[in-house]
């Protein structure tokens, strides 16, 4: 129905209180035929509405899958996200908004329910079940220099993890350069690539996949013994889109902080939420592999590792075994 999302809107912003059909009806100025017939189908998509007569209809919760609907009510709160795109089901929406932005120089999000060919760094899979997780890429779209692009997965790590602790207090960490995990198992990663010429980078194309609602038997078996979800950790289901909203809030925060400073101006903080410290871990970039502790992360986001010898190694995106 084409009055789905403005009904939606209204009962979205009017869950402490009942809507009587007549007062959404008269406010779209449609008929109550047309009002009845949407809610039914909503009801049928998944939202639970109670619908009491002589009071109207109040919105109890949402749909376990995305709704465009909603997800446009979040969005819209977004300064720099002015567009987004909701899939059932892709490949992959880093494929897909690799696509999108040939056509489409403005910021914008693609996120899907399930991904049927989810990508990690260097071509891995990432398991994207339905109704889980958020699975989702984000399109930046301004001029940046290419010597800043090193410290991007620094500013955007540190939104995500601010984001767990916040909504779930679940005490996230994160894993240079661009893992988060919960006690030692990851619940997200991410994969950033770019487009640009010579001298600038034009757009910025930041995969994320964070493990929301799963239950530990819900990852495949090789994933058991390293993979985690929020609510696994702290034994609550996650609102996807209260998550959505403020994961958002803190990543165009980020984004403007990544802009404007330099990674040094939170380093401090970056430090803070790293797990990496005080351990001897193995680093593979590449062919090199060296296990060694990481003993500090240099203004240009490149880690510092001292191997067991005592020499020091500099990394750029190492794989770290936890
Ligand atoms: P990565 O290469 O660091 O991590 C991939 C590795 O993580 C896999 O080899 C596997 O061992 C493990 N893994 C796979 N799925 C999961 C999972 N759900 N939870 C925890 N561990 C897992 C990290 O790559 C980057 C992942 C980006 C995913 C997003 S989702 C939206 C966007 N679209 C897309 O295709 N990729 C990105």
């Amino acid at each position: 129905s084409k009055y789905r999302s403005q009904i939606v809107e209204l009962l979205h912003h009017n869950q402490h209180q009942y809507l009587s059909g007549q007062k959404i009806a008269e406010q779209l100025m449609i008929s109550r035929t047309a009002v009845w017939k949407t809610i039914e189908q909503m009801k049928q998509q998944g939202f639970i509405i109670d619908s009491i007569q002589n009071k109207g209809h109040k919105l109890k919760s949402y749909p376990a899958e995305w709704d465009a609907d909603i997800i446009q009510l979040v969005t819209r709160q977004s300064a720099y996200f002015k567009q987004q795109y909701v899939f059932k089901e892709v490949t992959s929406t880093q494929a897909v908004a690799k696509e999108k932005v040939l056509d489409n120089d403005r910021p914008f999000i693609v996120i899907s329910e399930v991904q049927t060919a989810g990508k990690g760094r260097f071509n891995r899979q990432w398991d994207s079940q339905g109704d889980k997780g958020l699975w989702m890429s984000l399109v930046f779209s301004d001029e940046i220099p290419l010597y800043k692009i090193t410290t991007f997965n620094l500013f955007i790590s540190l939104a995500v993890a601010r984001t767990i602790r916040s909504v779930s207090g679940a005490k996230a960490e994160v894993k240079w350069p661009n893992d988060i995990y919960i006690n030692d198992y990851k619940c997200c990663g991410f994969l950033t690539e770019i487009s640009g010429h010579a001298n600038a980078i034009q757009q910025i194309i930041c995969g994320i996949g964070i493990n929301l609602n799963h239950q530990q038997a819900d990852f495949p078996a090789e994933l058991q013994h390293k993979a985690t979800s929020i609510k696994e950790m702290t034994g609550e289901t996650v609102d996807r889109y209260a998550f959505l909203d403020s994961l958002l809030s803190e990543i165009e925060h980020a984004y403007q902080q990544f802009l404007t400073h330099d990674f040094s101006d939170i380093k401090a903080e970056y430090k803070m939420y790293s797990n990496i410290w005080n351990r001897s871990l193995q680093y593979t970039e590449g062919t090199r592999k060296v296990t060694g502790q990481a003993v500090d992360i240099l203004d240009d986001g490149r880690l510092v590792v001292r191997d067991e010898a005592g020499s020091i190694h500099h990394f750029i995106s190492a794989d770290i075994e936890i």
